[in-house]
């Protein structure tokens, strides 16, 4: 076998010693027998950075000046986790840390439990982001992630009796080692004002004097690619404010006048908007969102100028920018406000240069999910920009929409980047497409259903325009580093080089059927069963047995996710327990994960119903420990790091035609778990490469939940005519999980019976059917051990590298430039 491409470590484990010995003494001023885990953590994070900031340098001066095209990746969210371990196993030095630290009497595990996770992010777009620049920098791409510097990233979630607790998140309270601040590059924001024509020469021009500036002070968190040859950058703008500090005023003694606007622009970066899937409009989101696209598209300005003067003509041919769904979107203004107002361009080049740099990914369907921006707020907060989006809208209209549909007024109202109504909105997904050249999907099904349900008319407009890019996740964070064990298996039988090309994992499948490997291959999941098996009572004290079924459900709290269809299939089991003491069911533990958006009501009551079930089957001696329920607080990259490799079974059970894709569905099966899962998002095309006999599928397909919804959904019915589900639906209104206190859990079954949106109650008898399958699938163990090793072997499709090749080739059209070493 190849053994070559795997990261070859740089020094060795004396060498990483002494180098971490240097950095407790020189940079941390400690000593070995008084450092903190702590301070053990800079020191290595500081060994780590030698090699990290070389590598920076190396892929800057081979980048600078080349005249290649870069890919800039807009995205509001980064969800990046914990680095350390990473960076390790991109340079190929864990094993030498490992050794390293044993060495010096330290464990290297506990040392990594100290890093905080950098949470900039909600869910599912935000962890994609985090795998994208992963896999740019492994691919050598010339790629720059921008974001937001959140002081707070997405809260800390604590339970009290039962119910969520939002906390802040003080990722940064005492600095963080991976981020390098670089004053030089700092850029200024400007908002509100007015726009004035000026006259000059015959013509007219339009100025905008804003009332409002912002200073963006950029971090740049090293991305280091796998093998460590090539080292990214991800940028993420913190706000300052311009003067901010006014001696006038605290020289008349207003002490704390003279920090308000310095407060007040430090809100701009303050804390992530905890919302998934609902639109607030806010106007500092709307700020937040301006502010990190403005200082963006300037440093970008900055760069091209500096390496090619100030003849913006080939800017679109060196510039591609993707917009992480439409939160950047206000991007496509600001650039055409920067080439017309301020370099002179014509409205139709600079247009042209606009459609030629932009495409947008969009993430959802649901319609509250989709942004919309009342006129009068932009016109207040970026009044130019307003002007711009006008421009652009009535071109758009006049020019390309009449010519498709002469004197459709229909068409044209529908297509109008402005909603008329009581108030006017900008819709930000048809200024995304609009001004784009491309604009993608995340999975098959759901790049479908954005060409023929969100955007029919302009697909028939632009039929090139729309195309998908299946969503992947990166195998060395998602297997080598999460997953020392299945790793180290997998290296026996297949290349070293496999976290770079998955598509050797299928060398596995010749080995499915051999005992002696489903014996090591389920040995693995075991160890990793019991490892979770602590961190389970170490978090929640409950007790649970590695021989038990590990039925996993993590995701954000959604009404179309379906946690309460989960929980209901959770109480028919206990029912069942309950009525007949000897009902034939392997044990199983039911593993939820899982933050609601601080708003939204019903996700809220649904994680303290799940609760409030959980510690009632969990103290019900009756049912002899054939079921617990563990709800896991603060689910988060590093936990999910934890609980994935320990998985058998996936909970995907959406509603069909709502999960875009999903991808902790492909990290739980890459890991080995098998998918239960709706015909939804990337369910599809996972069951497509391991093959429909090694995941269980059922319920509505998108067709069926058609089809109901024209006939007219009444989800009474179905309560009314299954005993089971009438059964569990009623148990929720007394106060069996809530002594004392009836009625506590009636909202969940209240909405199910009166509205029930994601038809929980019509898939129920479908889900619980399998259910069955996949308890029957467990017992037997070799077929078992088959299914979950087949999936293990087929998930090539789904590593991040594969989408990102997708996007350079087809949507960047950029090229690699490995670094020099
Ligand atoms: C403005 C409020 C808001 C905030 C975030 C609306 C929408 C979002 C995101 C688009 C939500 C999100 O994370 N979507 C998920 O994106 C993943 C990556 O493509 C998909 O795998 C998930 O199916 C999709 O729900």
């Amino acid at each position: 076998t190849n053994l070559s491409a795997a990261p070859q470590p740089q020094l060795t484990v004396p060498q990483f010693k002494e180098s971490v010995l240097k950095h407790l003494h020189s940079t941390l001023g400690t000593y070995e027998e008084k450092a903190s885990q702590q301070a053990w953590n800079q020191a290595i994070a500081a060994a780590i950075n030698e090699f990290v900031y070389d590598g920076v340098s190396r892929t800057r001066k081979t980048h600078a000046g080349k005249g290649t095209r870069a890919v800039h990746y807009l995205s509001l969210e980064f969800l990046m986790g914990r680095l350390m371990s990473n960076n390790l196993q991109n340079l190929g030095l864990y094993e030498i840390a490992d050794a390293a630290m044993t060495d010096l009497g330290q464990s290297l595990s506990d040392i990594l439990e100290e890093e905080p996770d950098m949470a900039l992010g909600n869910g599912g777009l935000g962890r994609l982001a985090a795998c994208f620049i992963d896999s740019m920098a492994t691919l050598s791409l010339p790629a720059i992630g921008y974001g937001i510097h959140y002081e707070h990233g997405l809260f800390r979630q604590e339970f009290y009796k039962g119910r969520q607790v939002e906390r802040p998140d003080e990722w940064r309270e005492f600095g963080s080692s991976w981020e390098i601040c670089r004053p030089e590059s700092q850029q200024t924001v400007k908002l509100y004002g007015y726009v004035e024509t000026v006259y000059e020469q015959g013509q007219s021009r339009k100025v905008w004097r804003p009332s409002r500036t912002l200073r963006a002070i950029p971090w740049d968190i090293p991305i280091v690619g796998y093998g460590g040859q090539n080292v990214n950058i991800l940028r993420l703008w913190e706000s300052r404010a311009d003067k901010f500090f006014d001696w006038d005023v605290f020289n008349s003694g207003g002490y704390l006048d003279a920090y308000a606007e310095s407060v007040q622009a430090e809100t701009v970066s303050k804390v992530l908007y905890p919302n998934d899937e609902t639109e607030a409009g806010k106007e500092l989101r709307l700020i937040q969102q301006y502010f990190f696209s403005a200082a963006s598209i300037a440093d970008v300005m900055r760069r091209y100028k500096s390496a090619h003067g100030n003849d913006l003509s080939k800017f679109a041919e060196l510039n591609a920018m993707q917009l992480n769904d439409t939160h950047p979107a206000i991007a496509i203004p600001e650039l055409m406000r920067i080439l017309v107002d301020e370099e002179g361009f014509t409205w139709h080049d600079a247009w042209t240069m606009t459609r030629a740099t932009f495409a947008y990914t969009n993430h959802t369907l649901l319609p509250e999910a989709l942004e919309r921006w009342p006129l009068k707020l932009i016109e207040k907060v970026l009044p130019r920009h307003m002007e711009i989006i006008f421009e652009i809208n009535s071109r758009f209209l006049q020019d390309e929409v009449e010519a498709k549909w002469p004197g459709d007024d229909a068409v044209k109202r529908k297509l109008s980047i402005i909603e008329e109504g009581s108030a006017q909105m900008v819709r930000m997904g048809n200024l995304s497409a609009v001004g784009s050249h491309t604009v993608n999907g995340v999975a098959q099904i759901h790049s479908e259903l954005v060409k023929k349900d969100l955007f029919p008319e302009l697909n028939a407009l632009w039929p090139t325009k729309f195309t998908n890019v299946t969503n992947g996740i990166t195998p060395r964070r998602w297997m080598k580093a999460c997953n020392p064990r299945l790793s180290s298996l997998i290296e026996k039988h297949v290349d070293a080089d496999w976290p770079r090309y998955l598509e050797k994992l299928s060398g596995l499948k010749a080995l499915a059927d051999d005992a002696a490997f489903q014996k090591d291959y389920m040995a693995v999941k075991q160890a990793n069963k019991e490892d979770f098996v602590k961190v389970i009572r170490e978090l929640t004290g409950i007790e649970v047995s590695a021989d038990a079924i590990f039925d996993v459900q993590i995701k954000r709290l959604h009404e179309y996710k379906r946690q309460h269809l989960n929980l209901l299939h959770i109480m028919a089991l206990y029912r069942r327990l309950l009525i007949d003491p000897n009902y034939d069911l392997h044990p199983r533990v039911f593993i939820f994960g899982a933050k609601a958006a601080p708003g939204y009501r019903l996700a809220k009551e649904i994680i303290f119903a799940i609760n409030k079930v959980a510690e009632k089957i969990n103290n019900d001696v009756r049912i002899n420990n054939k079921l617990k329920v563990v709800f896991l607080p603060n689910y988060r990259v590093s936990l999910a790091e934890k609980l994935i490799p320990a998985s058998d079974v996936s909970e995907q059970i959406s509603l069909a035609g709502k999960e875009a894709s999903g991808t902790g569905n492909m990290k739980l099966a890459l890991n080995g778990a098998i998918t239960i899962g709706t015909m939804d998002g990337a369910n599809i095309e996972i069951a497509e490469e391991a093959g429909t006999d090694n995941v269980v599928i059922f319920g509505m397909e998108v067709d069926d939940v058609e089809a109901l919804l024209a006939k007219g959904y009444q989800p009474a019915d179905y309560y009314r005519s299954n005993d089971e589900l009438k059964a569990v639906l009623d148990w929720l209104d007394g106060d069996f999980f809530t002594p004392g206190e009836p009625g506590l859990l009636s909202e969940v079954k209240r909405n199910l019976i009166e509205s029930d949106s994601f038809m929980v109650l019509a898939d129920f008898e479908a889900y619980s059917e399998a259910q069955k399958k996949i308890d029957t699938l467990y017992r037997d163990k070799k077929a078992w051990a088959r299914a979950a090793i087949m999936n293990t072997a087929s998930l090539a499709k789904f590593n991040s590298d594969r989408s990102i090749q997708d996007y350079a080739e087809n949507i960047w059209h950029i090229k690699a430039v490995p670094a020099k070493s």
